[in-house]
């Protein structure tokens, strides 16, 4: 089998290899992929830090092209990225190839973005002084990403990269390495200079803990586990950089009694369990008033029965499987957990068996769930979710924003009122309104408050605040 390797300077290079299997068949072994070491990391750190002078001087027009054909390729690709993604991941086939066109838009998003920077011309408060504000690239950027988004998270953190003029040592997650290396060589092949996008897969605690220990990277964009995030907090703040961390959430998501009972159940359905629950935005927490409890409960029910769960590639399925055994054992561990602390078991829970081997788990929702349950607190990331009753909007504001997250918040409801108040007063970076609290827009800020996230936004004309420092500039006339 060919080895996919690593892009150091502009080279391909690595013999170690992992294999990267299909979680709805894992005897399909998907490829065989580079496992990078210390030193590799090292090498594409120097590398990007070498190509940076001239790529950060390099014309927009230069960068324009590059992020557009990339965005083109990916786009006239879709249905075989999506594939690619569907077997890395488990997301289902449409799930995927959505996700892969969602990555080229990002793409053209920055390709046009590249065209409008600009700066900003200010009297000084003294005479004759000029002030000129401008955004200046940071430098070498490390990206870290996770496995539920095999090829939009990593765009939506190389596009802005390479837009506003920095170079990048890129450590995807390990278990879905293949979308990453198709990215990483489109992206070459679009005629990036050698050394402006290094990629290094491989492990955390390798090649992910390498960059930590660099000085060379002037920047962290990570997304990912709460854990893994505070270490890259720990080790930015020794090296004096900059950090953008999203991280988990425990998604509310408030069913009022006044709302559509079907726009409520598609709203919840999709954001607890379609991409088997493994999203940051997953709602995990539905919090429904008392007036339409028993009917939302009883209609979800019916709903879930009607969810497939199979192999991803498999027209007709709704959910793919669990990414891995090992996640797999984490959600089977809080159903558990669930049980034990008295919430009550109303659909799944079960692991079931298909026509191929692989990590399939029922949707489970439990009632009578409490916000005080660990199922209530801790972020799962499978297809677990759990209804938590409450009296009137007021308890159910409070239940929503007592939590350690806030990435983004959902109320189902047709009160004008209650919607507006709730938009206001979710402690949440994105507020939902009878939409599902996953699935978000690519031109548009993404990212949370509380423990969910730290540093500024990602994504649309807001990435520029990370990807970028401001000078102001001082003549005298
Ligand atoms: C979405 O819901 O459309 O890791 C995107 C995650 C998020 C992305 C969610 N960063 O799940």
């Amino acid at each position: 089998m060919t080895i996919y390797q690593n892009l150091i300077a502009g080279e391909w290079t690595g013999a170690d290899a992992v294999e990267n299997i299909n979680p709805s068949d894992t005897k399909e072994v998907v490829g065989l992929y580079a496992s990078g070491s210390a030193a590799d990391t090292r090498n594409a750190i120097a590398a990007a830090k070498a190509a940076f002078p001239a790529w950060s001087r390099s014309g927009i027009w230069e960068r324009h092209v590059i992020l557009k054909k990339a965005g083109d390729e990916i786009m006239a690709r879709k249905d075989e990225l999506g594939a690619l993604l569907a077997r890395e991941e488990g997301k289902t086939l449409p799930e995927a190839i959505g996700e892969t066109i969602r990555a080229s838009q990002i793409f053209e998003f920055f390709a046009g973005e590249a065209l409008r920077l600009a700066g900003e011309v200010v009297p000084s408060v003294r005479p004759n002084i000029g002030v000129e504000i401008t955004r200046e690239p940071l430098g070498v950027i490390g990206i870290i990403t996770p496995w539920n988004f095999p090829i939009a998270i990593p765009a939506w953190k190389i596009a802005p990269a390479l837009c506003y003029g920095n170079t990048i040592v890129f450590k995807p997650a390990e278990l879905v390495p293949g979308c990453s290396w198709a990215i990483v060589d489109i992206l070459n092949r679009a005629g990036l200079p050698k050394g402006v996008l290094n990629l290094v897969m491989g492990k955390g605690s390798i090649v992910g803990q390498t960059m930590l220990d660099s000085p060379d990277l002037a920047g962290i964009t990570f997304t990912g586990s709460v854990g893994t995030g505070k270490r890259v907090a720990v080790s930015s703040i020794e090296h004096n950089r900059k950090i953008q961390l999203e991280m988990g959430g425990k998604n509310p998501m408030v069913v009022l009694d006044d709302a559509d009972l079907s726009v409520a159940v598609e709203a919840a359905a999709n954001s607890a369990f379609f991409s088997t629950g493994q999203r940051c935005t997953a709602s995990s927490r539905l919090i429904v008033t008392e007036g339409i409890h028993d009917r939302f409960v009883a209609a979800m029910t019916e709903k879930l029965k009607t969810l497939n769960v199979d192999h991803a590639l498999k027209t007709g399925t709704h959910i793919g499987p669990v990414v891995d055994e090992r996640q797999l054992k984490t959600d089977t561990d809080y159903i558990e957990i669930g049980k034990k602390e008295g919430a009550k078991l109303a659909f799944g829970g079960e692991l079931i068996s298909r026509d191929t081997p692989g990590f399939y788990l029922q949707p489970t929702l439990f009632t009578e769930a409490t916000n005080q349950m660990r199922i209530s607190r801790e972020e799962i990331f499978g297809p677990v979710a759990s209804v938590i009753r409450v009296k009137d909007y007021d308890e159910a504001l409070a239940v929503a924003n007592d939590t350690p997250f806030g990435l983004s918040s959902g109320i189902a409801t047709t009160s004008l009122k209650h919607a507006t108040h709730f938009k206001r007063n979710a402690e949440a970076g994105m507020v939902m309104v009878n939409l599902p609290t996953a699935g978000v827009d690519f031109h548009v800020p993404f990212g949370g408050r509380k423990g969910s996230s730290y540093g500024s936004r990602e994504q649309g004309k807001y990435a520029a605040e990370f990807f970028t420092t401001v000078k102001t500039a001082y003549t005298l006339a």
